[in-house]
Parts: structure tokens; sequence; C-alpha cells
């Protein structure tokens, strides 16, 4: 009885949040990796113009479809959740062309932080590359429109579960011992609603098992997380925000216009590798 309670009773764990206008800087992600800050919210951190032409191109893009992995959402690229390294690989090298031409001929603001961030790690002795395998490797975002329909467009959720359980032919599992850190760039955004809410805990296996969430992470339901405080991200088109993905976060409800993210995750895998998926 004691074990099942303290088990179903979240620890608070304070957020370290960083909100500001401009250019983001590979030592605030870097920061985020380390642990050391929760999230960071830049406003304006890409050009409005190259999010409208993303948007656009996403709209037009052939390989755009519905998930159907129980998450409702709309989107072009791979996703690894629920899928073994086989399936999510084989996915992402399918995908490659529409994902490039998300970004057509422009200068886009994912390629270019991937870079920045790439060189910045070498400086450092470290390897920044895309997640891979025998079966292929993994693209450099992918992009997505939720549509949940509830108290949540995308329901509360934490991106480490399914890293811890995706299985051994994946070269990221050991990333789940570190920092995952989750990257969102908003080509486009809701006119009402859509905020990235991020709440105070971070859930260990056995409140997984408690929540029935162990191979998921997701949804964590409102009974459990009614007494956790939160903070929202309200975005702009051009935002980007990076956070702690062991975090429990989720999307608010919003009305008619699309709101479209681009979504990357990153982390170490050992101290001289980050890798990279999607
Ligand atoms: O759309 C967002 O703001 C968050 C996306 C997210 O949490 C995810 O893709 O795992
Ligand atoms: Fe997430």
């Amino acid at each position: 009885m004691m074990t099942t309670q303290a088990s179903q009773t979240p620890t608070i764990s304070p957020l370290a949040i960083k909100e500001r206008t401009g250019s983001i800087s590979t030592a605030e992600i870097i920061s985020v990796m380390k642990g050391e800050i929760t999230a960071v919210h830049i406003k304006n951190g890409f050009s409005v113009e190259v999010g409208d032409e993303i948007t656009a191109n996403f709209t037009a893009n052939g390989g755009l479809k519905e998930r159907k992995d129980g998450v409702p959402g709309q989107y072009v690229g791979a996703s690894h959740y629920r899928k073994d390294a086989s399936a999510y690989f084989a996915e992402a090298e399918e995908a490659r062309p529409f994902v490039d031409a998300l970004f057509a001929n422009l200068a886009d603001p994912v390629h270019g932080l991937f870079e920045a961030l790439r060189r910045e790690l070498h400086n450092q002795k470290i390897e920044l590359r895309l997640s891979r395998s025998k079966h292929g490797q993994a693209n450099l975002c992918r992009a997505v429109c939720w549509s949940g329909s509830g108290t949540y467009a995308l329901e509360p959720h934490d991106d480490a579960a399914q890293v811890l359980c995706g299985g051994s032919d994946y070269d990221i599992s050991s990333v789940a011992n570190n920092t995952i850190v989750a990257l969102n760039f908003y080509p486009s955004v809701a006119e009402q609603g859509g905020n990235l809410r991020i709440w105070s805990h971070k859930p260990t296996v056995k409140d997984r098992k408690s929540q029935g969430v162990e191979t998921t992470g997701y949804p964590y339901s409102d009974a459990y997380l009614k007494h956790i405080p939160c903070h929202d991200f309200e975005l702009k088109a051009g935002d980007i925000a990076v956070l702690d993905g062991g975090f429990i976060h989720g999307v608010t409800p919003f009305t008619r216009n699309r709101r479209l993210v681009l979504n990357s995750f990153f982390g170490f895998a050992r101290p001289d590798l980050v890798l990279w998926w999607t």
C-alpha cells in the first residue's frame, strides 16, 4: 500500500526556464543537454517568411500522412515512437525526399542550428551525428500538425520512455541515461491556444509503471498532473523551444489555423558522441 502510494505521488522538480528574443545560441542548447536548464524559449528565433514557405511546403507535400499510432496528427517524416529500429529507419529513408521538400531551396533554421551545434561540439572534441543502423539513417526533423480534440491537441507525455524501450538495435538507447533534448521550431502557430505546456515533473520508470505508460510515456492523465505546477510557452511563428524532453509536456487545444512544429531529439550517447533523431 505504502509503495503504491509513494509511486503515485509525483516528485516535483523545479523548472529552470529561460525566455528571450533573438538568435538561439549553441551555449544555451548545451546547457539544456547538460541538465543545467530545463527549457529555453527563443522568440523570433527565425524568419516568419521562411516559416511561411515551410508551412506551404508542408501543406503541398506529397509525403503528408495521417498518424496511425494512437497520437492524432498529420506529419511529414518519421517518428521512432512505438517502432523498432528496422521499422523506424525504413520509414526515415522513405520519407527523406519529403523532408527535404519541406525546405526546398531555403536556408532553413533546422540545418543552420544542426551545423552550428556540430561545429561547436567538434571544437570540444565531441561528435554530433544523425542516429543510424544497418537499416538506414534518421532525418534532421519531422514536421507535425497535432490534431487531438480532447483536453489537449497533444496529450501530456515524456519523450524518454520511447527511447528507453526502443530496443537494442537503436544506437540512441544510451541517450536515455542522459538528457533527451527536444528541439521545436514553429513555422506557424494557432490563432488561439496551442501553447507548449511543461509540468514540474520528470517521471521515473516507477512513475510510468504506476500510470500504465511504461513503454510509451504517453498519455499522462489529468488526475496525475492535477497538483503539479506547470508553465505555458505562448508561441508565435518564428519561435524556437528547446526542452528537456524527460519532463512531462503537451500542447493545449487550439482553434482554426494550422499549428506546425518541426521537431527533433538529441542528446549525449557518450561523453564524446551526441546523437540526433526524430
Ligand atoms: O508541438 C509541440 O510544441 C511539442 C511536440 C512534442 O512534444 C513532441 O513531438 O514530442
Ligand atoms: Fe514531446
